[in-house]
């Protein structure tokens, strides 16, 4: 983090931050702060994504600067937030060098300035450490705002089995700085649209059982989203319906890519000790232990198929362990 902090501190090109696709609370919020914190110290600071912003983060000051990936412009530093490469940002980015701000696990070095912890429960709890450590006083309301959306998102709203002591110190020193809570949570999970409700009742009406109840699985067909005028970024957060319920230790959904029918958006979800990490990393893919994901091609049933055999052969070497 010394060096991260060294490196930002005395760089004056221009700088690009950036995070991956489909972007979620933790890569929107990791950008937004330091995007502003940034701005404060002077740099000359641009943010961008290839995607549009999900609705759920419309009320995060400085949206409105966030750019469209692909940009023109090559820029002398490029930070990743919250993502294991650049290619994560499923188009190019122009830059002379890189530096990665992350806690993916087993990802690309772009230098000894990057900062990846793979024990933090979200990138913005690594922005939050660098920015608190930097120049604590910069740290305003709107870039705490920020960080506690990631923080919340990323851990499932202090659900997930990521949590450590550590992040409780975190989320106060957050609200201290003027995150409220009570309206962050209003605004992320209170302000469903219509249409994701109806895509919702779609999907549930897909939710299938293997293996004796231990695994669910939920589908997303290009025709849910024709029918009810919802759009992919609808579908963030319904593979928890599956996780939720009693006796399911392993989850998924599988999302059929509306400008691609033939290729699935793969979201794999686990309690505890269950390792999806594994699951997806042999898929393809990658995550967290408890969250992962992984894109394949082929028919519905098909692709149902072979997420259920890499399934099924995992939770047998679970039980002989
Ligand atoms: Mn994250």
């Amino acid at each position: 983090m010394e060096k991260t902090i060294e490196k930002l501190d005395n760089f004056n090109g221009s700088i690009l931050i950036f995070t991956h696709e489909n972007p979620d609370g933790d890569g929107i919020g990791s950008m937004l702060a330091l995007y502003k914190f940034l701005k404060k110290k002077g740099k000359n600071i641009d943010m961008a994504m290839k995607d549009e912003l999900p609705h759920t983060y419309d009320f995060l000051s400085n949206v409105d600067k966030i750019k469209k990936l692909p940009v023109d412009k090559v820029y002398d530093l490029g930070i990743l937030v919250d993502a294991a490469g650049v290619f994560r940002a499923g188009t190019e980015v122009k830059a002379k060098e890189f530096m990665r701000i992350d806690h993916h696990r087993e990802g690309e070095k772009y230098g000894d300035w990057d900062y990846v912890d793979i024990t933090a429960p979200s990138t913005t709890t690594l922005v939050a450490k660098l920015l608190k450590s930097w120049d604590e006083k910069l740290i305003d309301k709107d870039i705490a705002e920020s960080l506690y959306v990631g923080l919340l998102t990323d851990t499932g709203s202090f659900r997930h089995s990521n949590i450590t002591p550590e992040i409780f110190d975190i989320a106060k020193f957050l609200v201290k700085k003027g995150a409220d809570p009570v309206y962050i949570s209003h605004k992320v999970f209170e302000r469903n649209k219509p249409e994701a409700i109806k895509l919702l009742n779609k999907v549930l009406s897909t939710l299938q059982f293997h293996e004796g109840g231990k695994v669910a699985s939920l589908t997303v067909r290009k025709k849910f989203f024709d029918d009810t005028g919802a759009k992919e970024e609808d579908t963030e957060g319904f593979v928890n319906f599956a996780r939720g319920i009693d006796g399911v230790d392993i989850a998924f959904i599988m999302i059929q890519k509306p400008n691609r029918p033939d290729t699935w958006r793969v979201s794999l979800r686990s309690k505890g000790k269950y390792n999806v990490q594994e699951i997806a990393k042999e898929l393809g893919g990658g995550g967290h232990r408890n969250a992962s994901g992984c894109r394949l091609n082929g028919e519905e049933d098909e692709v149902r198929e072979r997420i259920l055999r890499v399934i099924n052969k995992k939770l047998k070497e679970e039980e002989n362990k």
